[in-house]
């Protein structure tokens, strides 16, 4: 903890392809480090509650059809308007863990053959994470998990890509943890890094922005 007691909270962000088990993980994490003491929020990207989400939400569902660039802002817009709030949690010392974020953003995008750097503009500026974990699955693999339902974007080839995009854009602070092994084990690993991360993040790491 610094001096004053204002220490601030961490942010933990969760990325794969569909079905690598995110989900599962982020609601295991929160008790899980709550149970340790400390404050923590579970968040996901779509947030499909605010009237930008919504639109993703119809979009995602077949239910609207958008040009690839204006359903790509709109993404990114809805990340925008949760950005205040997302850093007064951090600093009033709440933790999040959150459930896909910019990099989710430029993978898919850029899988649909938008130029990268176009697809990382309109994220710079948005608060960086502390901690990246990508839960890594074959496309193949996580097919075969329940199959897919009919959301856009939940099929192989596409997934295919994604994977590809998901590469080209990480980097060493990435930690890569294998999805394929038990729900437990992954989550022991999780919890790890979380702890290591909301200690720094408590000992005065300060917050920066993401891709500037
Ligand atoms: N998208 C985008 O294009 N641009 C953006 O900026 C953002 C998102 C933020 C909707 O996201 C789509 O939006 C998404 C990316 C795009 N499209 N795709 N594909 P979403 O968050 O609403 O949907 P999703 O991320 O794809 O979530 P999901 O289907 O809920 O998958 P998940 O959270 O990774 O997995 P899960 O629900 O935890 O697990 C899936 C199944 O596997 C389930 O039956 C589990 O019991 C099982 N499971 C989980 N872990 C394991 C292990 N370890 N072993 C065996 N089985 C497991």
């Amino acid at each position: 903890n610094n001096s004053k007691g204002d220490s601030r909270g961490a942010l933990i962000v969760l990325e794969g392809l569909d079905r690598c088990g995110k989900t599962s993980q982020c609601s295991r994490l929160l008790p899980s480090l709550e149970g340790l003491g400390h404050s923590v929020e579970s968040w996901r990207f779509p947030d499909r509650n605010t009237g930008v989400g919504q639109m993703i939400s119809a979009y995602l569902s077949n239910q609207s059809q958008l040009d690839d660039r204006a359903i790509h802002l709109l993404f990114s817009a809805n990340r925008w308007e949760k950005r205040s709030l997302m850093e007064a949690k951090l600093k009033s010392g709440t933790t999040l863990i959150v459930d896909r974020y910019s990099y989710s953003g430029v993978a898919f995008s850029s899988a649909k053959g938008l130029d990268l750097q176009w697809c990382k503009a309109p994220e710079v500026g948005l608060l960086a994470p502390d901690l990246v974990v990508y839960l890594d699955i074959s496309p193949e693999k996580a097919a075969e998990r329940g199959g897919y339902g009919g959301e856009r974007y939940e099929q192989l080839e596409f997934q295919r890509k994604v994977a590809q995009s998901y590469h080209t854009l990480s980097d060493a602070s990435w930690k890569i943890v294998d999805a394929t092994l038990p729900i437990e084990d992954i989550e022991t690993q999780l919890k790890e890094m979380a702890v290591d991360c909301i200690n720094t993040c408590k000992n005065g790491k300060s917050l920066s922005h993401i891709w500037s």
